[in-house]
């Protein structure tokens, strides 16, 4: 489906890749845990825990939104992006250059994100590709004006979203996460993990 240029592709990833790809977070909250983000100045948590792979992570905390290299609790770097990550956003994202970032959201229980933009990155002309493993989830994107009409899709396992062109900068969100939908991980939850171009080049 196409709509303004969001490009939805339901199970283009296989079992195999969704397991490899699991795998490979496993390795990697080992050296960046999960943490979780602050809303700026009210300090209220996200229900939604994060962590981040590739040169920069998204974090979020009182001072505000921003890029770093580094993790806000560990200091170290972030871990690189896995191959199999780097195959899907070729393989989607019509973009000749490596992305930058790997934000990787871990919902759990009642987690849910509200309607937002991604507008922290410098350059917009890169899609944002989306790649949801576990439970489906219920997500919401409207256009670039807040409180415009909106519309719903379902995100299944192994379901990659890219979102080019206009809908690069159209508020988005998830409404609620389906428990006991995916059997890919075991103590259920969804991940998503959205592969972004940062800076300019
Ligand atoms: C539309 N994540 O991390 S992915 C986020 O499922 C985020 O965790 C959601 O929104 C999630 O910022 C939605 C789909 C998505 C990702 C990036 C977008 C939609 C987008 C960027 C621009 C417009
Ligand atoms: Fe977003």
């Amino acid at each position: 489906m196409n709509y303004d240029g969001v490009r939805h592709f339901p199970g283009l990833l296989d079992r195999t890749v969704q397991e490899t790809l699991v795998e490979g977070l496993r390795e990697a909250v080992k050296q960046a845990p999960l943490f979780v983000p602050l809303m700026p100045r009210t300090g209220r948590p996200f229900s939604v825990r994060m962590t981040n792979l590739g040169v920069l992570g998204w974090v979020s905390d009182r001072a505000g939104y921003r890029y770093q290299a580094t993790h806000p609790e560990t200091g170290k770097p972030w871990p690189p992006m896995p191959e199999a990550l780097l195959e899907v956003w070729h393989k989607v994202s019509s973009f000749a250059g490596e992305p930058e970032a790997c934000l990787v959201n871990f919902y759990q229980g009642g987690a849910k994100m509200g309607l937002h933009q991604d507008k922290d990155e410098e350059d917009f002309s890169a899609p944002v590709v989306s790649i949801s493993l576990g439970d489906t989830a219920l997500f919401r994107f409207g256009g670039t004006e807040r409180g415009g009409k909106t519309a719903t899709l379902k995100l299944a396992s192994g379901d990659v979203v890219v979102m080019g062109g206009k809908s690069r900068l159209c508020f988005h969100g998830i409404d609620r996460v389906y428990s006991g939908t995916s059997t890919l991980l075991k103590e259920g939850g969804r991940i998503n993990l959205t592969l972004r171009r940062v800076r300019k080049p």
